[in-house]
């Protein structure tokens, strides 16, 4: 199961090309890319460095609830969007702060500055969980996923729950070649601080198996990956179990994969780790809708795994 992944990272680290980025950190990329996670196998939650699962579902629910806002990972001591509402706030007319101008780069160059930077962040996350005010004026990340998946604006002004409708589907109509969901709408993708980098998902009913397919525009090989395999792969089993189908296959397809340069050793030590046997997901038998899970409903066991390998996230 894992070494669908560990293969990816030694191909893109013979194959890839030098490349830049908007973030500046710079990256070994490769255009086009397909693993396949069979899930009957086992949960795909990689065991050769230690993969924070608690932060996977309080982000997929979130995504889930329709919420957009970072109150609620806050609330569930999850950071991974942290970066990108913070922006909103040191670039807002509110802010008096110390210049903050460029923080993601900056904080990983010049340590006297990171200091400053992670002082002014917990102050900021702080306040976001303190003053629901302040966290509708600035934990909002506006239309991310979220948003496209449960209340995609149409031109005539009507919102369009892709999950609901994705999931009916899959029970009325398993045949379908149409069980598509998109989080990309290039009508706003212009308009927001991160467009989505999971842009289109489509589900394929076979053989009472639920089978789902990622095409990912973008993908950071040693953080972001990782989650996301977990991530959908979360998905895909709490549909199936609503749709009384097993789940199948997670196919998870790569525009630019690529690894930033600051984690380039990073994925060396961890390719030199021998995987463990893979976990099991437990989902709480008694909820059935998708919509009804709490944090605690949702489990892996026997997750057997290295230690933890730092690496910072470009922004
Ligand atoms: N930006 C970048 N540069 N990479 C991404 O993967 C990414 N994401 C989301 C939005 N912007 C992105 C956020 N997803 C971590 C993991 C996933 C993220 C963001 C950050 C991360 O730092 N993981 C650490 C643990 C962090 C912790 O314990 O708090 C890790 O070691 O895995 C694409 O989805």
């Amino acid at each position: 199961l894992e070494d669908q992944y560990l293969n990816l990272a030694r191909f893109v680290l013979e194959n890839g090309h030098p490349k830049g980025d908007r973030t500046g950190t710079g990256t070994i990329s490769y255009f086009g890319y397909q693993m396949r996670f069979n899930l009957a196998e086992g949960f795909p939650l990689l065991t050769t460095k230690s993969v924070p699962f608690r932060l996977i579902k309080s982000e997929l629910l979130w995504f889930l609830h329709g919420d957009t806002n970072i109150r609620y990972l806050l609330q569930n001591n999850n950071h991974i969007w942290d970066e990108w509402a913070f922006k909103n706030w040191v670039e807002s007319a509110e802010y008096h702060g110390p210049d903050m101008t460029d923080f993601g780069l900056r904080s990983q160059v010049n340590p006297e500055f990171r200091a400053e930077y992670l002082k002014q962040k917990d102050w900021f996350c702080q306040q976001i969980v303190a003053d629901e005010e302040f966290a509708k004026r600035y934990g909002d990340l506006g239309l991310v996923y979220g948003s496209q998946w449960r209340s995609w604006q149409t031109a005539d002004g009507r919102t369009v729950d892709q999950i609901q409708k994705v999931i009916e589907q899959i029970k009325t109509n398993p045949n379908s070649r149409r069980l598509i969901v998109s989080a990309w709408n290039p009508g706003d993708v212009d308009d927001v601080a991160l467009p989505p980098c999971h842009t289109l998902f489509q589900f394929y009913v076979n053989d009472g198996k639920l089978n789902c397919q990622l095409y990912q525009r973008s993908g950071d090989i040693f953080l972001g990956v990782p989650f996301n395999i977990a991530s959908y792969s979360l998905l895909t089993s709490l549909i199936a179990k609503e749709c009384d189908l097993v789940p199948g296959e997670f196919i998870h397809t790569l525009g630019d994969a690529h690894i930033y340069q600051n984690h380039v050793a990073q994925i060396k030590e961890q390719l030199t780790r021998k995987p463990y046997p893979a976990p099991q997901l437990w989902l709480n038998p008694a909820k059935k809708s998708i919509f009804d899970y709490d944090i605690d409903d949702i489990k892996v066991e026997n997750y057997r795994h290295h230690p933890r390998i730092k690496g910072a996230v470009a922004v």
